[in-house]
């Protein structure tokens, strides 16, 4: 019978049950490696990866596991590298260059130049191979990155070591996707993310099926370089009744103006997250947006309603709500690297923080922009990574009165209010939006930035629920502050309206939730505009 087992090494912080639900889903068990001893027994061996080069490389060296991994690879068995599991193959990344890789392959990593382009790269991009493909790599699919260092590519150096070599392209920066060699592939992409095409990379190399075919002048002109991301938000809440439901507000108030004022009732997460993916949505976001007062935090419903999706759902998952440092309900203290860790570990990619950023920004200040290292912010990137933090933002304007004096915040020149003010600035809010703080929008995304944030979630409370379009002004500002990348988020309506965004602002990627969930547009028809728009974008595959 064949072997259907694959190997992990349980060494990984982040979001490995992506990973073994996605094994699964192409029809292998998986079984954990705990000791070095134990890389002996196995036949395929996965080494995935997530985070800082210099941490992992040096839990391996700690853990002893570096002779198993090369003795392993040496053999002649199977073995794929994910992420920094492909990293790890090389001699050194510049991330630290004082811990040095594996080795087993010439060359060092280096950080994507941020000049033009944000960093880290985050999103859909190709893994192009120009003759030959393996392992079910397509060189029109396109898979999910999350990396800040790439190994760049020149042209002939891996070949002439005898590895294929599968491209991306960022900016003008060419990089290594994927490579392989006999029992080796390793990519830089993460395919338990990169719905059907990652699905048939991993099946590929579970089955064995290395063998590699020519494609000479295959698609040499289709467009290359990082997708436009689409993405869909679920805001989910506990309703009248008590179910768990997917909500929208309007400018934040999820209730009915009818009699009986209930919290609007859309659907159920689980449900509508694969119904999104299905659509081809790039990312599906939930925002848990009221906590769960009364629950103790190992029983929190987004726990399960993330355990649920990651089974079907093969693209990343962001959770936000209550991310901060708690009290449970027996009284102990539990931080919020303890309550990320625990959605991490249900199938989380990304956890998201609203207020308590907000306060960490604030703090941050008052210390005279000195990190503390204690803030959420900084102990769940230092942990799992910046790509694993996101801050969601909930602004809203305030406009001066005329002729203002210099104010202490960032403003925009803008479209009169009804006082005939043109002069308007951001201000943060907390708490859903209930509570203003006396900080602007461009002072929090560079505090949190600083502090090791890995991506903007950009609402705008003027905006949400009210389906006139993204606001523009806002999200140029905040990309023109920041190098990450910059999610615009509030006020989808129509197709057009993520055209607008693109075409009219920087962002990164955008997202919808009201237009979706009221059935009045899929996430395939935002898509099929931006293709006939000319906008790079992923086509959903089956
Ligand atoms: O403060 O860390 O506990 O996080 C709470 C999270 O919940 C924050 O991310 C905050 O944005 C969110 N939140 C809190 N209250 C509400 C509410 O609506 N009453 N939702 C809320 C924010 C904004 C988007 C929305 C877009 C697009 N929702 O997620 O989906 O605005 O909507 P549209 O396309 O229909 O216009 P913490």
């Amino acid at each position: 019978m064949a072997d259907k087992k694959v190997y992990l090494l349980d060494y990984v912080a982040g979001n490995v049950r992506s990973l073994v639900n996605a094994i699964e889903k192409v029809g292998y068990t998986v079984e954990w490696i705990k000791s070095p001893e134990d890389v002996e027994k196995a036949n395929k061996l996965i080494l995935p990866g997530v985070g800082h080069f210099g941490h992992c490389m040096t839990q391996f060296a700690n853990a002893g596991y570096l002779p198993a991994i090369r003795k392993h690879i040496e053999s002649g068995k199977p073995f794929m590298g994910i992420c920094v599991g492909l990293q790890a193959l090389f001699e050194g990344s510049s991330e630290n260059s004082s811990v040095p890789g594996l080795g087993y392959i010439k060359g060092h990593l280096d950080r994507f130049d941020d000049t033009s382009k944000s960093v880290p790269h985050i999103g859909w991009n190709s893994a192009y191979a120009i003759e030959t493909q393996v392992f079910g790599l397509s060189p029109t699919a396109k898979y999910y990155y999350v990396h800040s260092y790439k190994m760049p590519y020149i042209p002939g150096e891996l070949e002439a070591q005898g590895w294929l070599v599968a491209t991306g392209i960022y900016g003008n920066e060419e990089f290594v996707g994927a490579i392989a060699k006999g029992n080796v592939l390793a990519t830089q992409f993460h395919p338990e993310k990169s719905g059907s095409a990652g699905l048939r990379v991993i099946k590929a190399f579970c089955d064995g099926e290395v063998q590699s075919w020519k494609s000479a002048g295959l698609n040499q002109n289709s467009p290359r370089g990082l997708t436009r991301r689409v993405i869909a938000c679920l805001d989910v809440r506990t309703n009248d009744q008590g179910d768990l439901v997917v909500t929208k507000g309007d400018q934040y108030d999820v209730r009915e103006k009818t009699e009986g004022n209930s919290v609007r009732n859309l659907g159920k997460p689980v449900e509508m997250a694969r119904k999104y993916y299905e659509q081809g949505a790039d990312e599906v976001t939930f925002l848990n947006i009221t906590s769960f007062r009364d629950c103790p935090l190992a029983d929190l419903p987004m726990l399960e309603i993330l355990r649920q999706t990651s089974k079907t759902v093969f693209v990343p998952l962001t959770i936000g709500g209550g991310i901060r440092d708690t009290t449970d309900v027996d009284g102990t203290k539990v931080s919020a690297l303890e309550i990320a860790t625990m959605y991490f570990k249900s199938g989380a990619d990304k956890v998201s923080i609203g207020s308590d950023a907000v306060t960490a920004a604030e703090e941050y200040y008052a210390a005279g922009k000195k990190l503390s290292g204690k803030t959420a912010i900084e102990q769940i990137s230092s942990a799992y990574g910046n790509q694993a933090v996101v801050v969601s933002v909930d602004p809203k304007r305030v406009y001066l009165p005329p002729n203002p004096p210099p104010s202490q915040f960032h403003t925009i020149t803008t479209h009169p209010d009804a006082s005939g003010s043109t002069t308007c600035y951001y201000t943060c809010t907390i708490r859903g939006g209930r509570e203003t703080r006396p900080l602007d929008v461009v002072q929090l995304v560079t505090a949190v930035e600083a502090m090791g944030c890995g991506e903007i979630l950009l609402n705008c409370i003027d905006k949400d629920g009210t389906n006139s379009g993204f606001d523009l002004e806002l999200i140029s500002m905040v990309k023109a502050a920041v190098k990450i990348p910059v999610i615009a988020s509030s006020g989808a309506g129509n197709p057009g309206h993520f055209e607008e965004v693109f075409s009219k602002t920087d962002t990164d990627a955008a997202l919808g939730a009201g237009m979706f969930h009221r059935g009045e547009y899929t996430v395939k028809d935002v898509k099929d505009l931006l293709a006939e728009k000319k906008f790079l974008v992923r086509n959903l595959e089956h």
